[in-house]
């Protein structure tokens, strides 16, 4: 997180670190005991034995409740071309115990719309400035501004498509923004999940919001699998 603040994990019990060899990779947001989501350009045709995701700790690198994977699902839209549909739902081994530092988070609904400059929070692990060598020890938040879509659109014409299961949030001015190894992390609105982050250019650039994948879209997708996971 570029231009944040350090916080605690009780205020966002719902933020997991999403990690590889046991090493933090991206961001994750606990939605299920034994469910989290990530980008899906976090886990790209990984194995699972090697995944992970942590819950629970202030510093990363703290001892808190680590599940491994069992199986992941990748949205089948996700291309890393487009970075559309850039989700993926972890489904870890066991379950977290729910307790102040570890809680599930709220979805968006179907199809629940945010107004242009509504107040949203992006927390992470992630480097404090582009081209940051280290990740923050501690957890950071910031709070960015939700987008107007045309406008993220307009900032991205003839970089990327932004499309209608994206959602942008950043400071026109710059200076506050989810970085590297924040992908995956949550965007909240209220007590409500909207977003979690998926690309941008660079971190925190004037007039370069960063582009979170939009929950309200991707709701049903959501719903489908963890019923299809739950039925077998
Ligand atoms: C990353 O590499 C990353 N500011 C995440 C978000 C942004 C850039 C990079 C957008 O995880």
């Amino acid at each position: 997180i570029v231009g944040g603040e350090e916080t605690t994990i009780e205020r966002f019990p719902f933020q997991g670190s999403f990690r590889m060899y046991g090493y933090h990779r991206c961001g994750a947001v606990i939605i299920k005991a034994h469910v989290a989501t990530t980008a899906g350009h976090c886990v790209d045709d990984q194995d699972t034995w090697y995944l992970s995701v942590k819950a629970g700790v202030t510093e990363w690198e703290d001892e808190g409740m680590e599940l491994k994977v069992k199986d992941y699902i990748a949205h089948e839209d996700y291309s890393i071309r487009t970075l559309e549909s850039d989700i993926a739902l972890l489904f870890l081994e066991g379950g977290f115990e729910f307790s102040n530092t570890i809680q599930p988070i709220y979805l968006a609904s179907y199809g629940e719309e945010l107004h242009p400059s509504t107040k949203a929070y992006v927390s992470g692990w992630g480097t404090m400035k582009e081209n940051g060598s280290a990740l923050s020890e501690k957890l950071r938040f910031a709070a960015v501004t939700i987008w107007d879509q045309e406008e993220c659109e307009d900032a991205y014409e003839g970089i990327n498509n932004v499309t209608s299961t994206m959602i942008c949030a950043g400071e026109p001015q710059g200076g506050v923004d989810p970085c590297e190894g924040d992908s995956g992390g949550p965007l909240i609105v209220g007590n409500k999940l909207f977003g979690t982050v998926s690309w941008g250019l660079g971190c925190a650039r004037p007039g370069k919001p960063s582009v979170y994948v939009k929950i309200s879209a991707l709701r049903k997708w959501i719903d489908s699998k963890l019923l299809a996971a739950n039925a077998n």
